[in-house]
């Protein structure tokens, strides 16, 4: 009779083996502690191990990328590609560029963008990568020499039906332009191994604008399931990037009155709101500013002030879109005590657990990213299509099918979010996520044997 495993045992099997790596058990804890009751229901889950399996990735690629920056200078840096899980398609997830990078980041990151990839229902898997490279204050030509260096190493590990990476913090279109060129020279083929290219080599419309436009249509989604709507909402936003900036547009666009934005260094407030136009030159000019905030209040376009958050400002609703762990337990109370009805991730995993715990208990909406920010990733396995049929859709079609992605996300978390066992209407949209993405991969791998 074969051995079934137990819940207990995988949590402290992962907790002994991984102590150091607090990111990723964060994020492996914030899903098994959902999914104990589906995994002890399905005898299958328990004989095949499925728990454990799905929480070790598959593979974890390290290299070190040895570079000579344009002053002749030789630079040495890290860099991994984390290969989590591949049953349901490709590998599928971003490079992220940042000091903070470490292998436990990517650990996280790789686990989150499973199920994130799960819930979208098209045929990916997760993986995650990048490098503790900083691009902050360097030259674009040190960038080409970078990213050039990091894919020499990485092009032996990818490809279109293996592994496709795409953005992430630091990693834009331009770094991606930069990627598929040096994995074009040394394999001499156009193929669609990264997503998030420019619209002249393969590039979709709409990814640009997908993970931020997203977050708002599931946000549309959660105020129609409440029968009220965006417009007239105030909005508090963070980061000051590619998720903050479409996000806050669209939520304008929507009606809505988007008093932040943020970065690492501060905070600007608007508290008239931001306008459609501030923003679109903020999604303009962002990626060639030093400091795109401070240079839109001198603009007159909001007040800058440095070292603050945007938690402590009066909301309804707060969407955290710069990086993990920037909403802390006495920003949730900041949150709570000024009224604030709705937090809708556009980062991963932005909120600490002890923030969590607050949100959920004073059961306002509280959607993990793994829903919400899902939109990024869906458009790129869109761009996968149109590059594995070698055409390209227009924009209208795929925004309104990013629309309806996000709306089934939605429709996903609900049904598994719901019936709390307290008769409330509450959603519960972590567990449902969790659940939701759980089965579909655990199903997958099932269905594969070992
Ligand atoms: P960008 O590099 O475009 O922007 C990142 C923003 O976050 C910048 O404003 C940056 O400020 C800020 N930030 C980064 N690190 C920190 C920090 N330690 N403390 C405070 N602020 C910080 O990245 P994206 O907008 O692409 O990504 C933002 C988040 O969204 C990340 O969590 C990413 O994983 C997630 N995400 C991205 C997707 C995408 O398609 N791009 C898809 C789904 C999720 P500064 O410039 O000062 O460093
Ligand atoms: O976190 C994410 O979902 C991303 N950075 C986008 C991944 C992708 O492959 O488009």
């Amino acid at each position: 009779m074969a051995q079934k495993s137990n819940f207990e045992e995988i949590f402290s099997f992962l907790n002994d083996k991984f102590s150091n790596e607090t990111e990723y058990l964060q994020a492996v804890h914030e899903v098994l502690e959902d999914v104990v009751p589906i995994y002890n229901a399905n005898e299958d889950y328990k004989t095949f191990d499925i728990v454990r399996r799905i929480c070790m990735p598959e593979r974890i690629i390290y290299f070190t990328v040895s570079w000579m920056n344009s002053e002749g200078d030789i630079e040495v840096n890290q860099g991994w590609r984390v290969q989590h899980n591949s049953a349901m398609g490709p590998y599928k997830g971003g490079l992220r560029f940042h000091p903070t990078v470490n292998l436990s980041v990517l650990k996280f990151l790789a686990f989150e963008q499973c199920f994130k990839n799960a819930l979208t229902g098209l045929p990916m898997g997760g993986g995650k990568g990048g490098s503790d490279f900083n691009p902050k204050g360097r030259t674009d030509r040190d960038i080409m020499l970078f990213c050039q260096a990091f894919m020499r190493e990485l092009q032996r590990h990818i490809g279109a039906n293996t592994d496709v990476p795409a953005g992430d913090i630091n990693v834009g279109a331009r770094e991606i332009g930069y990627l598929y060129g040096e994995y074009r020279r040394l394999n001499n083929k156009f193929e669609g191994v990264l997503t998030g290219k420019g619209l002249e080599f393969g590039g979709s419309y709409v990814r640009t604008e997908a993970t931020g436009f997203g977050l708002i249509y599931f946000l549309e989604a959660v105020c129609r399931h409440r029968d009220s709507e965006i417009e007239g909402q105030t909005i508090a936003v963070s980061g000051a990037g590619n998720v903050a900036l479409h996000g806050a547009l669209k939520a304008v666009e929507k009606g809505g009155k988007v008093i932040s934005l943020s970065n690492s260094r501060g905070l600007l407030h608007n508290e008239d709101g931001l306008t459609d136009i501030a923003l679109k030159w903020a999604i303009d000019n962002h990626a060639t500013r030093n400091n795109i905030l401070a240079d839109m209040a001198e603009q007159n376009m909001g007040k800058w002030v440095l070292d603050k958050k945007p938690w402590h400002l009066k909301c309804d609703i707060a969407l955290p879109c710069a990086t993990q762990n920037e909403l802390l337990e006495e920003d949730a109370k900041a949150l709570l005590d000024n009224g604030c009805q709705m937090v809708l991730e556009g980062a991963n995993m932005p909120c600490t657990n002890e923030a969590q715990a607050l949100f959920l208990n004073a059961k306002i909406v509280y959607v993990p990213g793994k829903a919400s920010n899902a939109g990024g990733v869906a458009l790129s396995g869109l761009e996968m299509g149109q590059n594995a049929m070698f055409n390209q859709r227009n924009a209208s079609a795929l925004d309104e099918q990013l629309y309806s992605i996000m709306e089934s996300v939605h429709q996903r978390c609900v049904e598994e979010g719901q019936n709390n066992g307290d008769g409330s209407s509450y959603i519960d949209y972590m567990k449902g996520a969790n659940i939701a993405a759980f089965r579909r991969l655990a199903d997958a791998m099932l269905a594969q044997g070992v």
